[in-house]
């Protein structure tokens, strides 16, 4: 991530309105600067499109990151949202509420386990799901105490807590947050063979992304989580997949895994699980593996709350059907035939599954930055990653035209010289 120091519109396209001016100055002057957001102030949306404060509007094909995989106010979330908002929103966990178990049944249900765990963003699953391996180490596997190990891959994106960016392969995302916790080890991704001399007597689990998300859509080898599958059922390790970006239709399939027809123990949710509306994730797994934790051991004020439950409810029912995997494949399908043809068009390397792509362009021509800001200019966003990626992962809902559509767009400002 660059961190350019600029408050002005730096499209250049485009003259900035004093309604964006107003809030890029809040950025710089009230914001922490986690962030270099792109130069767009959004006030609504619907479907795939946003507006932003000026009334322009932008197709938006990031998505907030696959979070929102049925469109900005789908109307069925919203309205089981709206419903749940009148009725009951928090009880905690110290009581029962009526529209927890019902999601937990049917997620459970979706994913072909017996128990879902829930918690509010990605990374706190994440961080479930190591509590959930080193203690099925400990009391099922046998590990000695304080000796397990989780294998990650390189390249890696599981989140931003002290534990997970202790295993990060990013500097940026690593560098002076040490003492880091201990008990990872990193082998490269897609590489089988390195996986099972990595595997030893304290390996409890590894957690893998089934398609790399922030290291630039990044697809295995095919054969590779078959195989790790079957070295994990082999050593007797856990196979985790972190399908909090990849899962829940992205990739035109319910979850990434099921491409190549593999079952991991533990499925980490989260993003598109909250429709959008709602922080919501989950680990979703097997009874004998779930069930290591006992009352007290996690918990969370606000995991299983009755609105994202009702939200994340009508999620599991709006992929039910299949019919949101069906479309991401059959418009992945169209998405990766026109992002072929521009290899050699600027595009030095495609990786697409479904409704979410990675394009690798050439870094002689613009940086991914300058890319995503002129597609800007034009009404799209998008999102750059590792300096000449960029990213794109639109609503599910999205048309074929309007695919076709930002396919033009992009081919364009990979050629025609900026104004
Ligand atoms: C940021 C990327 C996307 C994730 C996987 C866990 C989490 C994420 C596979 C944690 C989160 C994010 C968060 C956001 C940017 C982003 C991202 F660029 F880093 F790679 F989506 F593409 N596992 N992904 O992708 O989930 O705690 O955020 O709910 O941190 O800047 P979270």
């Amino acid at each position: 991530m660059t961190t350019a120091d600029t408050t002005t519109d730096t499209t250049g396209d485009r003259p900035a309105d004093p309604g964006t001016e107003l809030h890029l100055q809040l950025a710089e002057t009230a914001t922490a600067r986690n962030y270099h957001p792109l130069p767009v102030v959004l006030t609504s949306g619907r479907g795939a499109w946003v507006t932003d404060v000026g009334g322009r509007r932008y197709l938006d094909c990031l998505a907030g990151y696959s979070a929102l995989n049925f469109g900005h106010g789908h109307p069925q979330l919203l309205a089981a949202a709206r419903e749940q908002l009148e009725r009951l929103t928090l009880t905690s966990r110290a009581f029962h509420n009526d529209r927890l178990g019902p999601f937990c049944r049917d997620l459970a249900e979706l994913a072909g386990m017996d128990l879902v765990l829930p918690m509010n963003t990605g990374a706190e699953a994440v961080e479930t799901v190591l509590k959930v391996a080193r203690k099925w180490g400990y009391e099922v596997k046998g590990v000695p105490a304080d000796r397990a190990t989780v294998i990650v891959a390189d390249g890696n994106f599981h989140g931003r807590t002290t534990t997970i960016v202790s295993f990060s392969s990013d500097p940026v995302a690593r560098e002076g947050f040490g003492p880091f916790t201990p008990g990872f080890r990193t082998v490269p991704y897609g590489d089988a063979a390195a996986l099972a001399d990595a595997i030893d007597e304290h390996t409890v689990a590894v957690l893998l992304e089934p398609i790399q998300g922030e290291a630039g859509v990044v697809i295995p080898p095919p054969g590779y989580l078959a195989a790790v599958r079957a070295l994990c059922s082999r050593e007797d390790v856990l196979f985790v997949a972190d399908e909090i970006q990849s899962g829940l239709g992205r990739t035109g399939t319910t979850f990434a895994c099921d491409a190549e027809g593999v079952t991991p123990d533990l499925y980490v949710l989260g993003k598109a699980l909250g429709g959008g509306i709602v922080p919501l994730s989950a680990v979703v797994g097997r009874r004998e593996i779930l069930e290591v934790i006992r009352p007290g051991n996690h918990g969370s004020t606000f995991g299983g709350n009755p609105l994202a439950a009702a939200v994340g409810h009508t999620v599991v029912e709006l992929l039910r059907t299949g019919a949101y995997q069906e479309r991401a494949a059959r418009l992945g399908e169209r998405l990766g035939k026109r992002l072929e043809a521009l290899m050699g068009h600027g595009v030095l390397a495609v990786r697409s599954r479904g409704l979410w792509s990675g394009i690798d362009i050439d870094p002689e021509l613009m940086s991914g930055r300058e890319a995503c800001e002129r597609l800007l200019a034009r009404g799209i966003l998008a999102k750059d990653t590792h300096g000449s990626t960029i990213r794109l992962a639109p609503p599910l809902v999205i048309e074929a035209d309007e695919l076709d559509w930002m396919t033009e767009q992009l081919a364009e400002v990979l050629t025609v010289p900026r104004a």
